[in-house]
């Protein structure tokens, strides 16, 4: 699927990209900088949970160069490193449901940033 690492690095990165955009919106609503819109954020739910299955396979052995975040070498760590992606996509597989309403919102967008911050803790340099 990947010719060179940087392949892989920026297909992974695109989706942490589109991930972190949508995350944004909800997060929005959240706090109340842009009014609730069950709908718009049901799509962003949506779009969270299928962004969140496609990093993983590209983080290919050797892909922690160039313009890579990698730190605390993941493939040394890979049962860590798996149950932090099965645990951050179990989290986003409950938003589509969760933001029917402000309060299931912010609930599960919550353990959701946590799943996110819980492996970049360990694996993203920044
Ligand atoms: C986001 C985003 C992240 C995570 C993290 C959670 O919305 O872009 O990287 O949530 O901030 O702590």
């Amino acid at each position: 699927q990947f010719a060179k690492a940087e392949d892989a690095i920026d297909y992974r990165q695109s989706a942490f990209t589109v991930m972190a955009n949508h995350m944004g919106r909800l997060s929005a609503m959240a706090k109340g900088e842009k009014p609730f819109d069950a709908a718009s954020a049901k799509a962003s739910a949506q779009l969270i949970q299928t962004m969140s299955k496609l990093p993983w396979e590209a983080f290919t052995p050797g892909s922690d160069g160039g313009f890579s975040n990698v730190k605390g070498d993941p493939w040394k760590n890979a049962d860590d490193f798996k149950s932090l992606q099965e645990k951050l996509m179990a989290e986003t597989a409950k938003l589509p449901d969760a933001v029917g309403s402000l309060d299931g919102l912010r609930k599960q967008l919550g353990a959701t940033g946590s799943a996110c911050k819980a492996c970049h803790d360990k694996y993203r340099a920044q």
